[in-house]
Protein backbone atom coordinates (compact mmCIF):
# COMPACT_ATOMS: atom_id res chain seq x y z
CA UNK A 1 0.00 0.00 0.00
CA UNK A 2 1.19 3.35 -1.13
CA UNK A 3 -0.34 5.14 1.46
CA UNK A 4 -3.93 5.35 2.95
CA UNK A 5 -5.39 6.93 5.60
CA UNK A 6 -8.67 6.97 6.65
CA UNK A 7 -9.64 9.22 9.74
CA UNK A 8 -12.54 9.72 11.71
CA UNK A 9 -12.54 12.74 13.85
CA UNK A 10 -15.52 12.46 16.66
CA UNK A 11 -19.01 11.27 14.84
CA UNK A 12 -17.57 13.04 11.34
CA UNK A 13 -15.40 10.89 8.32
CA UNK A 14 -13.40 12.21 6.70
CA UNK A 15 -10.63 10.57 4.09
CA UNK A 16 -7.48 11.51 3.49
CA UNK A 17 -5.56 9.81 0.67
CA UNK A 18 -2.69 10.46 -0.92
CA UNK A 19 -1.78 7.75 -3.94
CA UNK A 20 -0.32 7.78 -7.35
CA UNK A 21 -3.86 7.54 -8.76
CA UNK A 22 -7.68 6.48 -8.17
CA UNK A 23 -7.00 2.84 -10.02
CA UNK A 24 -4.10 1.76 -7.92
CA UNK A 25 -5.99 2.92 -4.80
CA UNK A 26 -8.83 0.64 -5.96
CA UNK A 27 -7.33 -2.31 -6.43
CA UNK A 28 -5.07 -1.59 -3.09
CA UNK A 29 -8.25 -1.57 -1.25
CA UNK A 30 -9.57 -5.08 -2.82
CA UNK A 31 -6.48 -6.76 -2.27
CA UNK A 32 -5.95 -8.64 1.16
CA UNK A 33 -3.23 -7.64 3.59
CA UNK A 34 -0.26 -6.94 2.65
CA UNK A 35 2.24 -9.47 2.40
CA UNK A 36 4.77 -8.40 5.25
CA UNK A 37 1.96 -7.65 7.57
CA UNK A 38 1.32 -9.97 10.43
CA UNK A 39 -1.73 -9.84 13.16
CA UNK A 40 1.45 -8.99 15.46
CA UNK A 41 1.72 -5.20 14.47
CA UNK A 42 -1.85 -4.71 15.73
CA UNK A 43 -2.44 -2.52 18.39
CA UNK A 44 -1.70 -4.54 22.23
CA UNK A 45 -5.59 -3.78 23.02
CA UNK A 46 -6.54 -6.31 20.38
CA UNK A 47 -6.74 -9.92 21.64
CA UNK A 48 -6.52 -13.14 20.21
CA UNK A 49 -9.70 -14.81 19.13
CA UNK A 50 -9.55 -17.40 16.62
CA UNK A 51 -6.90 -16.10 14.00
CA UNK A 52 -7.53 -12.80 14.40
CA UNK A 53 -7.70 -9.97 16.51
CA UNK A 54 -10.68 -8.11 18.09
CA UNK A 55 -11.17 -5.41 20.78
CA UNK A 56 -14.89 -5.15 21.96
CA UNK A 57 -16.08 -1.69 23.30
CA UNK A 58 -18.41 -2.42 26.19
CA UNK A 59 -19.68 0.57 26.49
CA UNK A 60 -23.03 1.81 25.25
CA UNK A 61 -23.14 4.61 22.88
CA UNK A 62 -24.07 5.18 18.98
CA UNK A 63 -22.84 3.25 15.98
CA UNK A 64 -20.89 6.03 14.38
CA UNK A 65 -18.63 7.15 17.56
CA UNK A 66 -17.53 3.59 18.38
CA UNK A 67 -16.66 3.30 14.93
CA UNK A 68 -14.51 6.08 15.02
CA UNK A 69 -13.48 4.54 17.96
CA UNK A 70 -11.99 1.78 16.05
CA UNK A 71 -10.57 3.20 13.17
CA UNK A 72 -8.31 5.48 15.68
CA UNK A 73 -6.77 2.21 16.93
CA UNK A 74 -4.87 2.30 14.31
CA UNK A 75 -2.86 5.04 12.17
CA UNK A 76 -2.55 2.76 9.25
CA UNK A 77 -5.70 1.92 8.93
CA UNK A 78 -5.84 -1.15 10.24
CA UNK A 79 -8.75 -1.07 12.68
CA UNK A 80 -12.74 -1.15 11.65
CA UNK A 81 -15.84 -2.86 13.00
CA UNK A 82 -15.23 -6.68 12.71
CA UNK A 83 -15.53 -8.27 9.08
CA UNK A 84 -17.14 -11.41 9.37
CA UNK A 85 -16.37 -13.18 5.71
CA UNK A 86 -16.66 -16.85 7.28
CA UNK A 87 -19.35 -18.19 9.52
CA UNK A 88 -16.64 -19.65 11.12
CA UNK A 89 -15.75 -16.37 12.39
CA UNK A 90 -18.73 -14.94 13.73
CA UNK A 91 -19.03 -18.41 15.87
CA UNK A 92 -15.45 -17.40 17.68
CA UNK A 93 -16.45 -14.03 17.93
CA UNK A 94 -19.75 -15.02 19.39
CA UNK A 95 -18.63 -17.33 21.67
CA UNK A 96 -15.76 -15.50 23.11
CA UNK A 97 -18.30 -12.36 24.19
CA UNK A 98 -21.03 -15.71 25.10
CA UNK A 99 -18.57 -16.86 27.63
CA UNK A 100 -17.94 -13.40 29.12
CA UNK A 101 -21.63 -12.96 30.08
CA UNK A 102 -21.54 -9.39 29.45
CA UNK A 103 -24.68 -6.86 29.97
CA UNK A 104 -23.86 -5.25 26.69
CA UNK A 105 -25.48 -7.71 23.81
CA UNK A 106 -25.45 -5.76 20.76
CA UNK A 107 -22.11 -5.42 18.71
CA UNK A 108 -21.94 -3.57 15.98
CA UNK A 109 -19.80 -4.93 13.19
CA UNK A 110 -18.65 -3.85 10.01
CA UNK A 111 -21.42 -4.32 7.62
CA UNK A 112 -23.65 -1.79 6.36
CA UNK A 113 -26.81 -1.69 3.35
CA UNK A 114 -26.92 0.85 0.51
CA UNK A 115 -28.94 3.81 0.76
CA UNK A 116 -30.41 2.71 -2.42
CA UNK A 117 -32.05 -0.77 -1.42
CA UNK A 118 -35.54 -1.53 -2.31
CA UNK A 119 -35.91 -5.16 -0.53
CA UNK A 120 -34.41 -5.24 3.17
CA UNK A 121 -31.80 -7.92 2.24
CA UNK A 122 -30.20 -6.03 -0.94
CA UNK A 123 -26.90 -4.10 -1.07
CA UNK A 124 -25.29 -5.35 2.26
CA UNK A 125 -21.82 -5.30 2.05
CA UNK A 126 -19.00 -5.81 4.84
CA UNK A 127 -16.31 -3.00 5.76
CA UNK A 128 -14.08 -4.82 3.13
CA UNK A 129 -16.50 -3.33 0.17
CA UNK A 130 -17.63 -7.73 -0.14
CA UNK A 131 -21.06 -8.98 -0.40
CA UNK A 132 -22.26 -9.74 2.99
CA UNK A 133 -22.46 -13.26 3.17
CA UNK A 134 -26.67 -13.29 4.03
CA UNK A 135 -26.13 -16.78 5.80
CA UNK A 136 -24.91 -14.47 8.58
CA UNK A 137 -28.45 -13.11 9.68
CA UNK A 138 -29.90 -14.81 13.13
CA UNK A 139 -33.50 -14.56 13.89
CA UNK A 140 -33.99 -11.66 16.61
CA UNK A 141 -37.32 -11.16 18.52
CA UNK A 142 -38.82 -14.44 16.34
CA UNK A 143 -38.35 -12.08 13.46
CA UNK A 144 -35.79 -13.52 10.32
CA UNK A 145 -33.28 -10.74 10.15
CA UNK A 146 -32.56 -8.36 8.74
CA UNK A 147 -36.36 -6.55 8.66
CA UNK A 148 -35.73 -2.87 8.72
CA UNK A 149 -37.65 -2.54 11.87
CA UNK A 150 -40.90 -4.66 12.20
CA UNK A 151 -41.75 -5.04 9.00
CA UNK A 152 -41.22 -8.95 9.29
CA UNK A 153 -39.64 -10.26 6.14
CA UNK A 154 -37.09 -10.10 4.18
CA UNK A 155 -38.86 -9.39 1.04
CA UNK A 156 -40.27 -6.57 2.22
CA UNK A 157 -40.08 -2.78 0.90
CA UNK A 158 -37.21 -1.19 2.24
CA UNK A 159 -37.36 2.32 4.03
CA UNK A 160 -34.00 2.71 5.86
CA UNK A 161 -35.21 2.61 9.29
CA UNK A 162 -32.27 -0.08 9.66
CA UNK A 163 -29.05 -0.72 7.73
CA UNK A 164 -25.87 -1.44 10.01
CA UNK A 165 -25.89 -4.82 11.43
CA UNK A 166 -25.01 -6.16 14.54
CA UNK A 167 -23.57 -9.30 16.01
CA UNK A 168 -26.68 -9.71 18.60
CA UNK A 169 -25.83 -12.24 21.52
CA UNK A 170 -29.68 -12.55 21.78
CA UNK A 171 -30.26 -13.83 18.36
CA UNK A 172 -31.34 -17.42 17.27
CA UNK A 173 -31.68 -19.51 14.43
CA UNK A 174 -29.09 -22.03 12.64
CA UNK A 175 -26.72 -19.09 12.15
CA UNK A 176 -27.46 -16.68 15.39
CA UNK A 177 -25.48 -13.84 14.75
CA UNK A 178 -26.32 -10.43 12.49
CA UNK A 179 -29.65 -8.17 13.23
CA UNK A 180 -29.95 -4.82 11.66
CA UNK A 181 -30.13 -2.03 14.03
CA UNK A 182 -30.32 1.92 13.28
CA UNK A 183 -27.40 2.33 15.31
CA UNK A 184 -28.57 5.50 17.69
CA UNK A 185 -27.76 4.64 20.66
CA UNK A 186 -27.65 1.30 23.27
CA UNK A 187 -25.42 -0.37 20.87
CA UNK A 188 -21.69 -1.76 22.22
CA UNK A 189 -19.23 -2.74 19.49
CA UNK A 190 -16.47 -5.26 18.17
CA UNK A 191 -13.29 -3.74 16.62
CA UNK A 192 -11.36 -5.57 14.31
CA UNK A 193 -7.23 -5.60 13.31
CA UNK A 194 -7.00 -7.48 10.12
CA UNK A 195 -4.57 -4.89 8.41
CA UNK A 196 -6.91 -3.65 5.92
CA UNK A 197 -8.26 -0.39 5.94
CA UNK A 198 -12.05 0.58 5.61
CA UNK A 199 -13.46 -0.17 2.29
CA UNK A 200 -14.94 2.97 -0.02
CA UNK A 201 -18.11 1.87 -0.82
CA UNK A 202 -18.72 0.93 2.67
CA UNK A 203 -17.79 4.42 4.40
CA UNK A 204 -19.85 5.91 1.37
CA UNK A 205 -22.97 3.67 2.73
CA UNK A 206 -22.21 4.86 5.57
CA UNK A 207 -22.15 8.29 5.11
CA UNK A 208 -25.57 8.07 3.30
CA UNK A 209 -27.15 6.30 6.18
CA UNK A 210 -30.37 8.52 6.94
CA UNK A 211 -29.91 7.48 10.55
CA UNK A 212 -26.56 8.94 11.10
CA UNK A 213 -26.99 11.97 12.96
CA UNK A 214 -26.14 15.34 11.57
CA UNK A 215 -22.39 16.31 11.85
CA1 LIG B 1 -32.53 -1.49 5.96
CA1 LIG C 1 -33.68 -5.79 12.65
Amino acid sequence: MRYLAVVLAGCGFSTSVSTRDAAELDATIADAAPDAWTVDACPQSYIAIGAGRYRPIMTLGSFWPNEATCVADSMAGWTHAAVFEMLAEAADVRAYLVALAPTARTYGVGAVQAPTAMLVGEGWVNFHDATLDPALWGIYAAVQQPDDGAVGTTASPEDHQQNLAFLDLDATGAQPYLRDGNGNGGYAHICECDGRPLGMTAQSYILGDVNRPPQ
